[in-house]
């Protein structure tokens, strides 16, 4: 399929390794990932689905110990630990390297390699990025040719050019000798052990976060945790956003929003580009313009409905493959809690074991019959809200950049960054409630920068001076903000109804960008005031609520400023001094 040296040489040379009994090369034909499918099928990793209901769609179950992303288990490997370190878990280059090719060895006998030749991007945009991951799971082969581009043509444009190694085995799924190593000076990835997305679809996070944020820092760009979606006004006026919440904080949700009634009345649209990754440049205008290098989405499914996220929904109903979710054996469909009311009565739960929907208990998770992160795997092209700017090359030009995280108390539904080092800081001390995308405790409250910390393929202090360093460059930038849908009344229920309705947030963040609407100057940033977020139709919603939404409690605040000095502190003698003015300024203003 190729002549580039590169690439058969590292083919060779993981041949030499891991022993597989045959190659395949992975040409993106329909005829060949059809054979891969049925093949799946009679090796029983797939199940085909109603294919009346669910056209193209196939269930798989993963082990019931590789259901999440292992943070614990993920390692950014450098030469010089300072390099990585600390908020990532380190090891030097040589000894990962060695520990690898340990675990690899001959792991693959008896086994077929594939050979999946990926772009992250379009295919031969000068801002996509080419990998080549091997691999011998045909799962992984099924959701690559779902989540980015692959083939022949992916091959025909890298030419003699570089590439991003990948190198993936299921192995024996062990979770003692699970690593997810990433080597962004030797641009590298290994993966083992593992058959879960975020672990072995080597394109998403690995690549496209911790590898090329680290290419992004040496080359000016910027890869983010971040959706992006466009806005349409009533006069036609179209707009960009990009968002990072942290993983399960409806980052999906809001990238396809459906707008309220009203704003449908008035001629507002919503459309798609992304809903997880963005890689982000300066373009000749000075502005910022950011593409999602995916071609897929991998969702969340609990909590999916035609009510929370219909687009979502309607973009799982052809040609995806679902993970760990309930088998409805009645009609040969899925089913997950939140999708419908419905629980199907002769089903098969994600462990593979009768499912008894009567003994689900909303407050014990292991009576659950679809896994918490269970996902769905959905081509874009599904997607009802696709913005017809997807593939553009260049991508779209961003008018706002939005944090956000789940917040109970300290967060305001919104507030506007002073000026982008101020943005930056605001990113910078994010905070969420961990959740089920990777393992661990739910619930727990941690520090997140830009929904990074599990992403950024090296220092983080360095990660923060990237971002200072690319305020330098762009002449026109975006504004920053930072939003909290997840506020609770004293009882823990949610004050803002979120979902579309967030729609009258962003509605204000634009209008701020354009210099439309006025703003409360705090000791954070700029609040709006109540009466300028719009809450016509919201029946529960006044402008009380929103006053109350938008109260700044100076006491939590202040324990904040604390915190995060505690956090800038863990994170070493690399945050720049920048972030320290910022903090100091902030300690300032509450003080007042
Ligand atoms: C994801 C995550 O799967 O952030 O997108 O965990
Ligand atoms: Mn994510």
């Amino acid at each position: 399929m190729t002549n580039n040296k590169k690439v058969l040489e590292f083919i060779e040379q993981s041949k030499q390794l891991c022993q597989p009994d045959q190659i395949v090369w992975i040409d993106g034909s329909e005829e060949q990932l059809e054979a891969l499918r049925k093949q799946a099928v009679e090796e029983k990793i797939l199940i085909k689905l109603n294919e009346e209901k669910l056209p193209g769609c196939y269930l798989h179950r993963t082990t019931v110990n590789d259901v999440a992303r292992v943070e614990g288990r993920t390692f950014i490997c450098s030469k010089c630990k300072e390099d990585s370190a600390p908020i990532n878990n380190w090891m030097e280059t040589t000894e990962a390297m060695n520990l690898m090719n340990g675990l690899f060895n001959g792991v693959m006998k008896g086994r077929t390699m594939y050979v999946i030749p990926y772009s992250m991007g379009a295919v031969g945009s000068k801002f996509s990025k080419i990998g080549i991951e091997l691999t011998d799971s045909i799962y992984v082969v099924l959701n690559m040719a779902i989540m980015t581009r692959v083939g022949k043509a992916v091959i025909d444009a890298l030419g003699d050019g570089d590439f991003i190694k990948g190198l993936h085995s299921y192995a024996e799924l062990s979770e003692e000798k699970r690593y997810i190593m990433h080597f962004p000076e030797e641009n590298a990835i290994m993966s083992i052990n593992s058959n879960y997305g975020g672990n072995v679809l080597l394109g998403k996070k690995c690549f496209a976060l911790r590898i090329a944020s680290f290419l992004g820092k040496n080359e000016g760009w910027m890869a983010e945790h971040m959706l992006i979606l466009g806005i349409t006004n009533p006069k036609g006026e179209k707009k960009y956003i990009a968002a990072a919440f942290p993983s399960a904080c409806g980052k999906t949700n809001l990238a396809m929003l459906i707008p309220p009634a009203i704003y449908q009345e008035k001629g507002y649209k919503v459309e798609c580009v992304g809903d997880d990754i963005a890689w982000i440049r300066v373009g000749e205008d000075g502005r910022l313009w950011a593409v999602n290098p995916e071609n897929g989405f991998f969702g969340v499914a609990p909590g999916t409905n035609m009510k929370s996220n219909p687009n979502a929904l309607l973009s799982t109903q052809k040609n995806t493959i679902f993970t760990n979710v309930v088998h409805n054996l009645d009609d040969n469909t899925v089913w997950w809690e939140g999708l419908d009311n419905n629980p199907p009565a002769n089903a098969i739960d994600w462990k593979g074991n009768k499912w008894d929907y009567k003994k689900f208990d909303k407050k014990d998770k292991s009576t659950c019959g679809a896994h918490p992160n269970s996902r769905f795997t959905a081509p874009t092209v599904n997607c009802p809200c696709l913005s017809d700017q997807f593939e553009a090359p260049n991508g779209v030009p961003l008018s706002a950049i939005v944090f956000g995280g789940r917040r109970a108390k300290t967060a305001p539904l919104v507030y506007q960054s002073k000026d982008w080092n101020n943005g930056v800081f605001v990113g910078s001390i994010m905070a969420s409630e961990t959740t089920a995308a990777a393992t661990g405790a739910v619930g727990v409250v941690r520090r997140d920068p830009m929904a990074m910390r599990p992403f950024v393929g090296y220092n983080m202090g360095d990660y923060f001076n990237h971002w200072i360093e690319m305020g330098e460059k762009i002449t026109n930038k975006p504004k920053i903000f930072n939003v909290n849908w997840f506020r609770t009344d004293d009882n823990g229920n949610f004050i803002w109804p979120g979902f579309g309705d967030n729609l009258r947030v962003l509605d204000w963040i634009l209008d701020r960008c354009e210099d439309k609407v006025d703003a409360r100057e705090t000791a954070i940033g700029y609040v709006p005031y109540a009466k300028d977020i719009n809450v016509e139709g919201l029946a529960d919603v006044t402008e009380a609520t929103i006053e109350d939404l938008l109260s700044i409690d100076k006491e939590n605040w202040k324990a904040e400023a604390e915190g995060i000095e505690g956090f800038y502190k863990e994170l070493g003698d690399r945050v720049p001094a920048e972030l320290y003015s910022q903090l100091e300024a902030l300690k300032k203003n509450l003080n007042k």
